[in-house]
């Protein structure tokens, strides 16, 4: 049996986005949070078949649109990655809100925004056009705070890391410059790839962050390999790694809220200041602290994300389930 889906492609800073505008499944559930966990027990499937290769590849990312469950929302998303599916997607958001506004898939309100629900909460959306294109649009992020400072671990092969892990729509443990980590440069992609998934292992073991207000959000996910900007004009350039083989070719979008959720923390940016985040690849994504909140009883920051996307085709993929690969494959 063949599933037609149409999929808007394209990118966000670099870091791919597949928009499925056609052929999402229908999913039960009172919330984002609830069709996520129903998606992933009735149709992980399509997840894979579509982010795996061979109709994927590590990188691959994207999200499906759904009817809003909430009210005085304007629609859902359903993140799909390579790793599952995130409780939030910065640059997914950017790209699908890009990909889906240029296509008239979402109908913006009066004042020219957007209201949208993902399973980690509710995001407002705020964007730039030129004629029919979407170039810029900024994302108010659900609140990012700082879970736990302070993990030691041991890196075999590498030496002892001490890493915190802060939330800004998914776990992240953030590794600051320190013993053997000396820059971004210094360490080059192959050992980020290869040290990620270990140092991801330690800090699990060593400690489970869990959401105060929503536990199916739990656990770190995400490596994010801090520096600072290399000039006056950007403040901050990271890697973020993600899945099993990915490095974000964007700054990623809960990569840079949970990281100006840390240097608040630590008293190094104020509300209002900005902060340019650059990628691994140089690409860049603008944050800024729009102020501070709780998130249950945490001290926490409303981020606000802006970021540009640009799409690179349609594409129309049909899944055989009578393919033996239908479901993907990863080496
Ligand atoms: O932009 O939030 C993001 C993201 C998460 C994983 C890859 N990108």
């Amino acid at each position: 049996m063949r599933h037609t889906f149409f999929c808007i492609d394209g990118h966000t800073a670099g870091n791919p986005v597949r928009l499925i505008a056609g052929g999402a499944p229908l999913l039960r559930g009172a919330s984002m949070s609830e069709r996520r966990q129903d998606f992933l027990t009735r149709f992980d499937w399509i997840r894979t078949g579509l982010c795996f290769e061979p109709r994927g590849h590590d990188m691959m990312s994207g999200g499906f649109l759904y009817p809003p469950t909430q009210p005085d929302t304007d629609g859902g998303i359903l993140f799909i990655e390579t790793s599952g599916c995130l409780p939030m997607c910065g640059h997914g958001t950017i790209g699908m809100v890009t990909f889906a506004l240029e296509n008239g898939l979402l109908q913006p309100r009066e004042d020219g925004r957007l209201r949208l629900e993902v399973p980690a909460g509710i995001i407002e959306i705020a964007y730039t056009t030129e004629g029919s294109r979407v170039t810029s649009v900024t994302i108010r992020n659900v609140p990012a705070w700082v879970a736990k400072t302070g993990i030691s671990i041991d890196v075999p092969g590498f030496g002892p890391l001490t890493v915190d892990v802060a939330y800004g729509g998914n776990f992240y443990a953030i590794v600051e410059p320190q013993g053997n980590y000396r820059s971004l440069d210094d360490l080059g992609a192959r050992r980020i790839l290869e040290l990620s998934p270990i140092i991801r292992d330690l800090v699990r073991k060593a400690y489970t962050p869990v959401h105060p207000l929503d536990p199916r959000i739990a656990g770190v996910s995400h490596v994010l390999w801090a520096e600072p900007g290399e000039n006056p004009a950007v403040q901050g350039r990271n890697a973020v790694f993600y899945g099993d083989k990915a490095i974000d070719r964007s700054p990623c979008g809960t990569g840079t809220s949970a990281r100006l959720a840390h240097l608040w923390h630590k008293g190094i940016v104020r509300p209002d200041q900005p902060f340019t985040h650059e990628s691994y690849i140089h690409s860049r994504f603008t944050g800024r602290i729009e102020r501070e909140t709780m998130a249950g009883d945490q001290p926490a920051i409303i981020p606000l994300i802006t970021g540009s996307a640009i799409s690179t085709g349609f594409n129309t993929i049909w899944i055989d389930r009578e393919d033996v690969f239908h479901a993907g494959f990863q080496v």
